[in-house]
């Protein structure tokens, strides 16, 4: 057996990038596993400033009339001016730690034999040592069906010990029968969005933020009392612990406080039913086995059992573990699993893990690029269940988006702009128009609707719920659409968060970007598509036809690289981090290399000037890119690179992406959307499909001689197992229904499933 299910540790975490996570989708926790004052840094996703609130931009609209005129006549700079100063609205809310648990355990005496780890197989993540003889153990769950974050102590004698909460939030504290309460409330407004600058709480009912309750429950053989603001237990030879928090959030639409939902009694009841641990974390185990038992990877390679940071800085000499790759592909499921569950919110920049105040970025949803990518593996891994908060915030956003496509533009249908937040901002935020004047998000967001369709082939769900969405994406960018010489295109255009030298000056806003119109290209497509299968709206199909065949065409420049805006503008930043003019090779499959070999060609142009060096994300998406150019020798070298150890923390939006200790990607500071673009890209090079083809090794690096995979989906509901040699597939597996071209060892088969 590979050693690609643990994380293991012979040292307890000194910094929070080398505690290891849990999560149920809805509470998650760091765990630092010291012996003797443990400390678990607590989340719960529905902790975030602000309340609902109308975000718009009076008189946007005709703002936005006069940056498209003055776009058309080449006037640039004015065209940005005019959005950053009459456009642009206010930032979004951000996501709130919750606070820590701390423990001291009255173990006298120096530590032996000190061991933390993580399984991935059972999600069970344990603290051993001894010490004065005793051996001492901890066992930290996450329960989905009990809604729980449960921990088990064993302590090889009587033990003394205390537990209390630690927030930064407005908090009291205070034990009863057993319990340990935190009442909190979160800040009314986020002191980034400009309108407060210095006030983060409000007497004002209107004005007050969400509140919550967290408890921990403790069930001991010991003498359990409470003193002030922490628990204390005496003589425990075990006790079991039970964490349940429940905030007064009641949708994106309700103001949290006038109309808050009921918190503090759902948190008695939840821990009433909680007592018996075996039981709790049995459940538990079956219901994180069912996930993430459905698919394997096995590449053959050297293997390493040192502890995982020793093992990750060994990876930078010599890359033959392939084991560690494995791992962390593993590990991404694992996160995915944690973070992302029917009924609690999307994954953020962090997942769910953040113990910052200000946490970077507001640890919000980044939808230019991070939360698309945290959504890339779920469908390929066989995990679509876990899309369900992700089309919930898409629905709840074509909501506000309507208002932001009226107010900002003048315009039917919803959009979307570069930040979200729980309350579904969908206007732009203000700052640097190469950030905020982006409106691609509403129709990349879609494209995940349109692929859950595809990769399930659930009918109903496209009828009901993703074409509709899909369909107001669309109806945005037709409404919003600019004709010149016979041409269609979306003016004027940024393109994610670069821009070029105009008129000697730096300007990220041109006619049009490629992005822009390949997101519209892609949407109109699959609206078209969907309104096929599903024998409705012929009329609106045809409309879209007819744009699209007046969008302009990919464009090359002097380099043959595929153009990233409407001219071949002089770069400024020549190996900026985003490659968002590659959308239409990936995410998107309109660029292929056997469709569209030209321009295949301009991609790999693009990525070559780009270089492969970058932010953690930044690598993630180049392994993707790479695997769907075929090259899986270029893929593994971005997987290695992806790999590099890092231990900084501090913002750096240069080249310096890699891998914590936990594992967790580096931007840096740690950026969760990389450890999934990580799996995606891995999956890519072992399995693509599209349009009824599926690709068996399609990138395989010439270094993974043998492996295989299995429990894949592929487009249609196809479970797809492969199995390896020499570098040729020896045996593969479809398991589904329909017809359809495998593409392997360079051949074409048709098969009937
Ligand atoms: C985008 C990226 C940054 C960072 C931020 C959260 O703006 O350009 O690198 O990932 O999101």
């Amino acid at each position: 057996m590979k050693n690609s299910n643990l994380l293991y540790y012979t040292s307890p975490a000194r910094a929070w990038t080398q505690a290891l996570p849990i999560g149920n989708g809805t509470l998650g926790a760091m765990i630092y596993g010291t012996p003797k004052e443990e400390k678990l840094s607590l989340n719960h996703d529905e902790l975030w400033t602000g309340v609902p609130s109308d975000t718009f931009r009076p008189g946007a609209d005709k703002a936005f009339e006069k940056a498209r005129r003055l776009a058309l006549q080449g006037r640039l700079h004015e065209a940005r001016k005019e959005i950053e100063t009459n456009f642009q609205s206010t930032w979004s809310q951000a996501y709130l730690p919750l606070g820590d648990l701390n423990f001291t355990f009255d173990i006298r005496g120096g530590v032996k034999n000190y061991r933390r780890s993580l399984d991935l197989n059972t999600g069970v993540s344990l603290v051993e040592f001894t010490c004065a003889g005793k051996k001492y153990t901890r066992e930290y769950i996450a329960s989905y069906p009990d809604k729980t974050l449960a921990f088990n102590f064993e302590f090889g004698g009587k033990t003394d010990f205390r537990v209390e909460f630690a927030s930064l939030l407005r908090s009291d504290s205070f034990g009863e029968d057993g319990i340990l309460y935190l009442d909190g409330e979160c800040h009314g407004n986020n002191v980034r969005n400009g309108n407060c600058p210095e006030k983060r709480y409000f007497d004002e009912p209107e004005h007050r933020g969400i509140r919550f309750r967290a408890a921990v429950k403790v069930i001991t053989d010991g003498e359990t009392e409470a003193e002030g603001r922490h628990l204390s237990v005496k003589g425990a030879s075990s006790a079991a612990l039970f964490f349940v928090c429940e905030t007064s959030f009641n949708g994106f639409d309700k103001h949290p406080f006038l109309e808050g939902k009921e918190y503090k009694k759902p948190c008695g009841k939840r821990l009433k039913g909680l007592n018996d641990y075996a039981a709790v974390k049995k459940a538990a185990c079956e219901d994180y086995r069912n996930l993430y038992g459905r698919a394997s990877l096995d590449i053959d390679g050297a293997d390493s059992d040192l502890p995982t940071d020793k093992r990750l800085v060994a990876f930078k000499k010599n890359h033959s573990d392939t084991g560690l790759i494995e791992l962390v592909w593993n590990y991404g499921r694992y996160l995915a699993i944690c973070s992302s569950r029917p009924g609690s919110q999307p994954s953020n920049l962090q997942g769910i893990w953040n113990d910052k105040y200000d946490a970077p970025w507001n640890a919000n949803y980044t939808v230019n690029i991070n939360t698309e990518m945290n959504y890339w593996p779920v469908l390929m891994t066989n995990l679509a269940e876990l899309d369900e908060p992700l089309v919930r915030m898409i629905k709840e956003l074509s909501v506000t988006g309507k208002v932001s496509a009226e107010k900002q533009y003048g315009a039917g249908g919803w959009v979307s702009h570069h930040n979200v937040d729980l309350w579904r901002l969908a206007t732009p935020v203000g700052g640097n128009a190469c950030w905020a004047f982006w409106h691609g998000s509403s129709g990349w967001l879609c494209r995940h609707l349109y692929d859950h369709y595809e990769y399930t082939g659930d009918v109903d769900f496209l009828r009901k719920t993703a074409y509709p969405l899909m369909k107001g994406a669309a109806q945005f960018y037709l409404d919003i659409m600019t004709e010149e010489n016979g041409r269609k295109f979306l003016c004027p255009g940024t393109s994610p968060e670069n821009g070029f030298i105009y008129e000697g000056e730096w300007c990220p806003v041109a006619k049009y970007s490629t992005m822009s119109m390949s997101i519209a290209r892609e949407l109109f497509s699959n609206c078209i598509k969907a309104s096929e299968i599903l024998g409705t709206d012929k009329a609106f199909a045809a409309k879209l036809e007819k744009e699209l065949a007046l969008f302009p065409d990919f464009k090359t420049g002097s380099e043959g690289q595929l153009l990233e805006y409407d001219d071949d503008y002089p770069e400024d930043e020549i190996h900026h981090r985003h490659c968002s003019h590659l959308y239409a090779l990936h995410p998107a499959n309109i660029i292929t290399p056997d469709g569209t070999p030209e321009l295949a060609d301009a991609c790999r142009q693009t990525l070559s000037r780009r270089g492969d060096n970058g932010t953690g994300w930044s690598l993630g998406w180049k392994i993707n890119f790479w695997a769907r150019l075929f090259d899986g020798d270029h893929a593994l070298k971005l997987i290695e690179m992806q790999l590099r150890p890092v231990k900084s923390v501090g913002i750096n939006y240069g080249r310096g992406g890699g891998t914590y200790e936990n594992l967790f990607d580096a931007h840096p500071p740690f950026q969760i959307d990389g450890n999934f673009g990580f799996v995606s890209g891995v999956t890519e090079m072992l399995l693509q499909s599209r349009d009824g083809r599926i690709y068996l090794l399609p990138a395989l690096p010439s270094k993974w001689k043998n492996g295989s995979v299995k429990g894949l989906k592929a487009k249609g509901n196809v479970t797809v197992d492969i199995k390896w040699k020499n570098g040729r597939v020896t045996n593969y597996k479809l398991d589904g229904k329909g017809r359809y071209t495998v593409i392997a060892n360079g051949k074409e088969t048709v098969v009937d499933l």
